[in-house]
């Protein structure tokens, strides 16, 4: 058979169906423990970590695989101070103005406010960026499919292999983020998406006594 775009033969795992019960058991389990944590160590974590981190995160499905995304990973003192203050300025008039009260009461569990000390200390800084549209290297734009959709599920990666490195993130969407294209030279049709801070946790580490929806309030079995 010929076909204008081949195949290739792909080897999925099979797994008896006692295998899968197991596993899929036990990785329920796992990631149940898995928190957003604020309290990071300064502990350096090796590039080489993050790499793999990263390109975990970009093994990811997405619309007509146009890997719409890229990683900017910053571990430079210097570059996470000036983050730190781009953010802690724009969360500062987000707490004090921008953000609704129901917003503030809703937040108000999770014990968090304008201040990001976070972003100095732990070792590594991921900036997600979304591709609104890729650019050739010829300078053509072409279009990305399903782009929320496709970085938001290489974000869900990332924050698994994080997890499974034994490592701690914090989804942190300082709003507005524009400030992190130009912090970081990134071109016009890349768009920030997630901060996240990567690191081991801290010696002692506090998280909100949050409780998870039982089965019963998020699936619905037909
Ligand atoms: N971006 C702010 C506020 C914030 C918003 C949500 I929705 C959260 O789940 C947590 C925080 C901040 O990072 O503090």
């Amino acid at each position: 058979m010929t076909k204008k775009y081949p195949y290739i033969k792909y080897e999925p795992q099979r797994l008896t169906p006692e295998e899968t019960l197991r596993r899929s058991g036990e990785y329920r389990s796992f990631m149940d423990r898995r928190r957003t944590v604020r309290h990071f160590s300064d502990k350096p974590v090796p590039g080489e970590v993050i790499e793999n981190l990263i390109m975990t995160a970009s093994a990811a499905p997405s619309g007509a695989h146009k890997q719409p995304w890229t990683f900017c990973a910053v571990g430079d003192p210097a570059l996470k101070t000036e983050i730190r203050k781009a953010a802690e300025q724009e969360e500062f008039t987000s707490y004090h103005g921008r953000m609704s009260e129901e917003w503030l009461a809703d937040l108000a569990p999770l014990g968090t406010d304008w201040h990001k000390p976070f972003l100095e200390i732990a070792p590594w800084l991921i900036i997600v960026f979304k591709k609104a549209y890729d650019i050739l290297p010829d300078g053509t734009p072409r279009k990305c499919y399903y782009v929320n959709e496709s970085v938001g599920l290489a974000c869900g990666f990332l924050l698994t292999a994080i997890h499974n490195a034994g490592l701690v993130a914090l989804t942190h969407t300082p709003s507005p983020m524009n400030f992190l294209q130009t912090i970081l030279g990134r071109p016009e049709n890349e768009r920030p998406f997630l901060l996240i801070p990567v690191g081991y946790p801290a010696e002692e580490v506090m998280v909100p006594d949050l409780k998870r929806k039982k089965a019963g309030e998020v699936i619905v079995w037909r």
